[in-house]
């Protein structure tokens, strides 16, 4: 089987996509792209959208977390990322559709909000990527790649602060759904891949961990992905910050 999965390094969908194969037990080959190139690559590729993690497996072309997610249970159903209980299948999906679009975005968007005011900070992120550059040229080279990125993920200060609003509720969600059994079980689905990296991603910057740190989500995201690479100290204004919640 020849797998290809193209990732933008540190994308959290793109590392959930790769730990979805891992845990299906099917090798494959990465393709490291810078943000913003990538989406000329992934059209040069052959793919209908712009966006990672795009895969291709023996062939067919698939994009986005949650395609890959089903497609990967056709072409290996063993081990299952879904339920095979209607119940328990509609509410992984729920959760998986959650992660995909509510919980991604915010994040996506107070990490461009970073690299914004510091790009020295996508150094750690890019660890261990072949970019075809070195880092260094890539980073010293790359305010105005940086700025769009920004910009295409509407990284604004309004939309910074919008996320860090919503962040305490978003997490409670990831929390109860834990608590419900829907994702942190003994065996992991696709709800616990999507939702993990975020929060794996969301740890690396220095300014959430406190509000995430004590939470049974940390707890998912330390699990499925300890190593989460990339960091960012403390950068956001301490005014938008909200209060951790007491536990
Ligand atoms: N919700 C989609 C998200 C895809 C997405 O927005 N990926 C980002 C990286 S996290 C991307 O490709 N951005 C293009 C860019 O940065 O140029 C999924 O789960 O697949």
């Amino acid at each position: 089987m020849s797998t290809r999965l193209y990732v933008i390094p540190a994308s959290h969908p793109a590392t959930t996509a790769a730990l979805m194969l891992d845990f299906k037990g099917i090798p494959f080959e990465r393709t490291d792209l810078m943000p913003v190139v990538s989406k000329a690559v992934l059209r040069a590729a052959g793919f209908p959208r712009v966006t990672v993690p795009a895969l291709k497996i023996d062939g067919e072309k698939l994009q986005g977390s949650r395609e890959i997610s089903r497609a990967l249970d056709r072409i290996k159903p063993d081990p299952p990322l879904f339920p095979a209980d209607p119940d328990k299948r509609a509410a992984v999906e729920d959760a998986e559709r959650f992660g995909d679009e509510e919980l991604q975005h915010p994040i996506r968007q107070l990490l461009w909000w970073g690299f914004k005011r510091d790009k020295e900070n996508l150094r750690g992120y890019a660890e261990g990527a072949h970019l075809g550059v070195p880092i260094g040229l890539a980073i010293k080279t790359g305010a105005p790649l940086v700025a769009l990125s920004a910009r295409l993920n509407e990284a604004t200060d309004a939309n910074a602060r919008a996320a860090l609003l919503a962040l305490p509720d978003l997490l409670d969600r990831v929390d109860a759904y834990i608590a419900d059994g829907t994702i942190g079980g003994a065996e992991p689905n696709a709800a616990d891949f999507q939702i993990a990296t975020t929060i794996g991603l969301a740890l690396t910057l220095d300014d959430l961990r406190p509000l995430i740190d004590l939470r049974p989500a940390a707890d998912l995201a330390r699990r499925y992905v300890p190593n989460y690479p990339g960091h960012t100290p403390p950068i956001l204004p301490p005014a938008w910050l909200p209060e951790p919640a007491a536990r």
